[in-house]
């Protein structure tokens, strides 16, 4: 199986392609990169970092590749710095992804509520018409509010997530809204609300931490793709990068992590890793 992680780099802060690409590879498919900008650090939490957009050297990269005679069986889109980004994505698509292959857009554009720095409306615009060319996308519940329209205050309402993603399955066949809690035997959860294979929706809820996490959603999208990649259907994927994220997200709390640096995955890749040999036996063998 062959991947591809479109993403920024920021070298600090751990989230996009420092998180993606260890973790999609640990889960033992190829992984290729296309940097779509490089940071000093991510720009959640911190000022004054540097912000390069590589969209100029992208052309190039595609041609060479072009040249290899390089496809993917999965293609996963995540932090885009402008509109043409998306529209290049898109073109990447089409031009990179095997027939019946798999394309997954994280639509990364906001966190808790609010819009992350260099975002708009007409960037929203566009990233809907991503997300309408993937099989899967993986919005936390800020940016399910910002591609289905619907408010955030009612979006975190336990008994919307039905119609949220409804509003999304327009967009995309299969959601997975991250972020979203629900109260199971009256014990409060942390839960991914997500439409599987079968056009249905299910919820998978774990542990609830309190708190805001940096990365979190990456850790996810990452491990989501990973086990998507290693066969697994999508209940068995989504189950695995869930209690990932939420084992990290743990052990970064236990560990007194500032937030903003993003999470202690690494420590909790070898029980996930396990996990997913266990639930891949039976699925089909990756291949190079
Ligand atoms: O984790 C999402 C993300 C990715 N890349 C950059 C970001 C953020 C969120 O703030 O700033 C550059």
């Amino acid at each position: 199986m062959r991947v591809l992680a479109i993403n920024d780099v920021s070298c600090v802060g751990k989230c996009s392609l420092t998180v993606a690409l260890p973790i999609i590879s640990a889960c033992g498919v190829t992984c290729d990169i296309l940097p779509t900008a490089l940071l000093s650090t991510h720009t959640g939490g911190f000022t004054g970092y540097t912000f390069r957009d590589l969209s100029e050297d992208i052309p190039a990269i595609l041609a060479h590749w072009k040249s290899l005679g390089l496809r993917y069986d999965y293609i996963v889109s995540g932090y885009l710095g402008s509109i043409e980004q998306i529209e290049m994505v898109k073109n990447i698509k089409a031009a990179f992804l095997k027939e019946g292959g798999t394309m997954i857009v994280d639509p990364v554009m906001g966190d808790n509520g609010k819009m992350y720095a260099h975002f708009d409306d007409a960037f929203v615009e566009q990233m809907k018409g991503l997300c309408r060319v993937a099989d899967v996308i993986v919005p936390n519940l800020t940016e399910a509010c910002l591609l289905s329209g619907m408010a955030y205050d009612r979006a975190c309402k336990e008994e919307c997530y039905g119609e949220l993603l409804g509003a999304l399955k327009s967009l995309c066949p299969r959601p997975s809204v991250t972020g979203c809690d629900i109260t199971e035997s009256s014990e409060k959860k942390s839960c991914v609300c997500y439409i599987g294979e079968d056009g249905a929706e299910h919820r998978y809820g774990t542990e609830k931490i309190e708190g805001a996490f940096h990365g979190a959603g990456d850790v996810y999208a990452s491990a989501l793709v990973g086990c998507l990649a290693r066969g697994l259907h999508t209940d068995a994927a989504v189950k695995l990068a869930a209690e990932f994220t939420k084992d990290a997200i743990a052990r970064t709390k236990q560990d007194g992590t500032e937030a903003r640096y993003g999470l202690n995955s690494e420590a909790c890749m070898y029980g996930f890793l396990k996990a997913l040999d266990a639930a891949a036996k039976g699925a089909p063998a990756p291949h190079m």
